[in-house]
């Protein structure tokens, strides 16, 4: 019984602090964390289907893409069934999680390449290659 006390009062010290913290939490985000960034506006050149895949839950379709310097690219979300995230892997730019009829649209200033993934589906890659 003295075992199932001390769990007891664990439980509820741990619920006053959830309590505590709950108070001391700013609202604003969309309750991931993840606030989308490096989103451009204007008309895409090409379009990057996300899109499911068997093997991989996921997949960026084309999975390479070579693109102009100031040229804007746009993924479109048309997974109905999981949620996928644009997400550079230098950190330039973030979609966030985002679910089927879902848009982001980067333009891209500089070359390079610029590697992304998807941030829950380590197998979900692709490569933009801006000359
Ligand atoms: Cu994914």
């Amino acid at each position: 019984m003295s075992v199932f006390k001390m769990l007891a009062a664990a439980a509820g010290t741990a619920l006053v602090l959830a309590g505590l913290t709950a108070c001391g939490g700013g609202g604003g985000d969309n309750g991931s964390g993840c606030t989308p960034k490096g989103a451009g506006s204007g008309t895409a050149g090409q379009t990057v289907q996300v899109v499911s895949d068997p093997n991989t839950v996921g997949a960026f379709q084309p999975k390479t893409i070579t693109a102009k310097k100031g040229d804007s690219l746009e993924w479109d979300f048309t997974d109905q069934g999981n949620q996928h995230s644009v997400t550079a892997d230098d950190g330039s730019f973030d979609s966030c999680l985002q679910s089927a009829g879902a848009k982001f649209l980067v333009t891209f200033a500089n070359a390079g390449t610029f590697n992304y993934h998807c941030t829950i589906h380590a197998q979900m890659t692709g490569v933009i290659t801006v000359s």
